[in-house]
């Protein structure tokens, strides 16, 4: 096998939500691995700023203002991609929100909010970059999923249902075109650190750790929270011609969560 089926030299990778935190990791890896990176976000302050931090890193990212939930947006946003960078050949669906609030506590409003962002966002996105990863005879689909892609808890209901959701979308558009030669896979993140998990691993007034932070390290064989750095590698290798023949995998990165009863108390 030729080694360079890992580069993605010549590629063009959209990521979403990619103005920091994993998005932003595995952007800037695609980068290092020789992709032209592209990303969106909510506003042009988030943009501004992913495009600071992209620059910092050394990479000349295209960044652009665009909800994923939002039809009419997405077509622009492929639109101008197409016109001002090129075809898109990776797109990894990043962009996604988390409510944690006890189901019966939860509005139907909140669970819509997050149902719309978290699994109705990358199907508006892979039904736009589809039809051209179509006619240029290949494409990746990287959908970001979760524990809660197999696991529920309390307060995530809506999160739980999204990711669910994204499994299956995920297997879906594998078994609808994977004969157009496009491969759409996961990636299941475990707990990592980023601002979305902040409030989950907060210190406790007396220093010591939040309970939640505690039970996530007993639950952890590798004993650690995930970092976005431990993603990277595993959306390289779902980006890159050396995954052709993986289609409709969740790939989780989770230092061994689902494996795992945890350890005795
Ligand atoms: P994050 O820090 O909250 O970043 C998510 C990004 O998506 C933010 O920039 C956010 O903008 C943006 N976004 C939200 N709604 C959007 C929309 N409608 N259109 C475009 N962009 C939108 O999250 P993260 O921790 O990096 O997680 C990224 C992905 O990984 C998410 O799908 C998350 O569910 C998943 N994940 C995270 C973990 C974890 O432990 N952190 C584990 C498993 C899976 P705002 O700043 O305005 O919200
Ligand atoms: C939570 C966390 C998790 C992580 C991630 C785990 O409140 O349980 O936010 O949902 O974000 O999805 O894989």
């Amino acid at each position: 096998m030729d080694m360079k089926a890992f580069s993605l030299e010549g590629k063009i990778a959209l990521v979403t939500g990619a103005s920091y935190g994993i998005g932003f990791a595995i952007a800037s890896g695609m980068a290092k691995a020789g992709a032209t990176i592209v990303f969106n976000d909510i506003n042009e302050e988030l943009v501004k700023k992913g495009l600071a931090s992209y620059e910092e890193a050394g990479i000349k990212a295209h960044g652009y203002v665009c909800d994923v939930t939002n039809e009419e947006q997405v077509a622009e946003l492929i639109a101008k991609i197409e016109a001002e960078v090129g075809v898109i050949d990776i797109l990894v669906n990043n962009a996604g929100i988390i409510k944690r609030i006890p189901m019966c506590d939860m509005t139907a409003a909140q669970f819509r909010q997050v149902i719309d962002i978290d699994l109705n966002g990358p199907f508006i996105m892979s039904k736009a970059v589809i039809p051209a990863m179509i006619k240029k005879g290949h494409g990746k689909i990287i959908n970001i999923c979760s524990m809660m892609s197999e696991l529920g808890r309390e307060t995530v209901s809506a999160y739980a249902a999204a990711k669910g959701g994204l499994k299956m979308l995920t297997k879906n558009i594998c078994s609808e075109y994977g004969a157009y030669n496009i491969q759409c896979n996961g990636i299941g993140p475990g707990y990592i650190e980023t601002p979305q998990t902040a409030p989950l691993r907060e210190r406790q007034p007396d220093g010591s750790r939040h309970p939640f932070d505690q039970f996530i390290i007993a639950k952890t064989p590798a004993e650690r929270w995930g970092t976005t750095d431990d993603l990277v590698g595993p959306a390289i290798f779902l980006a890159s011609d050396a995954s052709n023949f993986v289609n409709g995998h969740i790939l989780y990165v989770d230092g061994g969560i689902l494996a795992y009863i945890g350890k005795q108390p």
